[in-house]
């Protein structure tokens, strides 16, 4: 066990930013002192990723503050990948060496019609795959090809490997939205403490 390991510290990482295309600034915390609540504040200029960013986060019992200023008058695609990976950045620092989780989480989230299912390896080996069966060409203002390149950027940013799929569903939004509290149940599982501060891996090491 590491000198350094505190099972009780409070899990938090800023990540700021910034290029030609977007400008972002992201503070996750991963756990609460006893009494402390949670605090979400999103602002991309996308309200319907706000929208899942809010519904990650607070499944997730994160608190989250992102703000993202990026080059809407050309699309949504700059935006959404960036804070994507600002936030998976984020994740990553936040959980620093990876010692004492149990890394790996299963999430299932229905709404309504729609079901959703995540598995999350905080594995340090960066991969998405999965099928969102997402029909429309766009949810308000995000585009439904943003959601998988979101869960990808996120995958990428934060190390870990995901399969987030759809199992069934009829309206998009419960799909997607089914879909990132799916993702929201399987990191509140993935990063629980197991109080042994032991590296999950048979490397010894997850962090790289
Ligand atoms: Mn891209």
């Amino acid at each position: 066990m590491s000198a350094s390991y505190d099972s009780k510290s409070i899990r938090t990482a800023t990540v700021t930013r910034k290029t030609a295309e977007t400008n972002i600034s992201c503070t996750l915390t991963l756990d609460h002192a006893p009494g402390v609540k949670q605090d979400i504040s999103i602002k991309t200029g996308i309200g319907f990723l706000d929208h899942m960013f809010h519904a990650l986060a607070k499944h997730g019992m994160m608190s989250l503050q992102m703000t993202c200023e990026g080059d809407l008058w050309i699309d949504d695609h700059h935006t959404a990948e960036d804070s994507a990976l600002a936030l998976g950045e984020a994740f990553k620092e936040a959980l620093g060496e990876r010692r004492g989780i149990r890394r790996w989480g299963t999430g299932f989230a229905p709404l309504d019609e729609a079901l959703s299912r995540a598995v999350l390896d905080i594995s340090s080996r960066p991969y998405f795959c999965g099928d969102l069966q997402l029909k429309r060409e766009k949810i308000g203002d995000l585009s439904t090809e943003m959601i998988p390149h979101v869960f990808q950027s996120f995958a990428q940013g934060a190390g870990v490997t995901l399969h987030v799929d759809v199992i069934r569903g009829e309206n998009d939004h419960h799909k997607a939205e089914s879909a990132f509290k799916a993702l929201a149940l399987a990191i509140r599982e993935a990063i629980q403490r197991d109080d042994t501060g032991e590296v999950p891996s048979t490397k010894g090491v997850l962090a790289l």
